[in-house]
């Protein structure tokens, strides 16, 4: 009997460990800050013998209808969990314009196909829906500040629970409980307008995701270019932020990329300038990587979400 409790005993405990592990962090970052962001090499932008496929995935908010762009990679099945990474485009762009549209395989997506097949990276999903209409649904202030500012709630009640519940990832469920308890398996990204969504939704939406990649733009929490204009009370904004949702600086990291030539330089590197020097919610886990010569355009952005993803996905 007492060995069956016993038995019991270490089964729940370790069930309890794995889950908690699950939860917390798998500590399978390994991001080297020495190592140089290399441009995508010639052949990676061929297409791979084994290809993913970009899905168009369609959401209704309010009354409208939208959708993604869904990179699902080679020999996808629904019988495994995958990690998820959603990436949010910038101003004046559209929803096919960092993966490529559904169907396409340009040199991204090619290069996301080698990067899997290579074993350079885990098979993962990435997302690449848009702001674009979304103040507008969400019957809010209209124009691009507006539609960033409410990307985050579509994210958290429009997208996310939907598109989660048809792939597969670490969310056990879709409700809150599921997409909260696989956070360190959910990271958001965004480039110039999309940084800016990316600093909204580490504000609104930390619950859900561990890592945070703000490419080439500043956060706007107290004004536009507050990051350059105000870094100190932009950065105490985002602390409270941070706070306010019940997180401290050991449950997600942020993850900053530019170039020293782009023209959100001089807006972006202020604010992490202060963010590293924060010994509250910020500090050792702010990471920030500059290319030099890197300028603010979208294969900038692909240069340098092919290079993020072998730090966080690394096998
Ligand atoms: C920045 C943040 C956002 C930035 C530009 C933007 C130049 C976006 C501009 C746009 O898309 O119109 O720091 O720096």
């Amino acid at each position: 009997m007492r060995k069956i409790l016993c038995l019991t005993f270490m089964i729940a405990l370790a069930t309890i460990i794995a889950n908690v592990a699950l939860a917390q962090a798998p500590n399978d970052l390994k991001i080297d800050l020495q190592r140089e962001i290399t441009p995508i090499p010639q052949e990676h932008k061929e297409p791979a013998k084994e290809q993913g496929e970009i899905v168009r995935f369609d959401y209704k908010v309010g009354d409208g209808e939208k959708y993604a762009c869904v990179y699902l990679p080679y020999g996808y099945n629904s019988e495994t969990r995958y990690e998820i990474f959603y990436v949010m485009h910038g101003g004046g762009d559209k929803v096919d314009k960092v993966l490529g549209a559904p169907g396409t395989s340009l040199e991204f997506k090619n290069a996301l196909d080698h990067l899997i097949s290579e074993k350079k990276i885990r098979p993962i999903i990435v997302v690449a829906p848009t702001f674009n209409d979304s103040a507008r649904l969400a019957g809010a202030q209209n124009g691009m500040f507006g539609d960033v500012g409410v990307f985050p709630r579509e994210l958290a009640e429009n997208l996310m629970p939907k598109l989660e519940a048809t792939y597969k990832t670490y969310a056990e469920s879709t409700d809150e409980d599921g997409l909260v308890n696989s956070r360190s398996r959910r990271a958001f990204g965004g480039f110039s307008m999309g940084a800016v969504t990316t600093w909204n939704v580490l504000c609104e939406d930390l619950r859900y995701f561990r890592v945070l990649m703000p490419i080439s733009g500043d956060a706007w929490q107290i004004k536009p270019m507050g990051g350059k204009d105000a870094p100190e009370e932009t950065v105490a904004a985002l602390v409270d932020a941070v706070k306010k949702q019940g997180y401290g600086k050991d449950d997600f990291i942020v993850y900053a990329i530019t170039g020293d030539r782009d023209i959100a330089f001089p807006n972006l590197d202020p604010m992490i300038r202060v963010m590293q020097k924060n010994d509250d919610v910020f500090g050792d886990n702010v990471y920030y990587r500059v290319k030099p010569g890197g300028f603010h355009t979208i294969p900038a952005l692909q240069e340098y979400l092919y290079n993020a993803f072998q730090d966080l996905y690394r096998m």
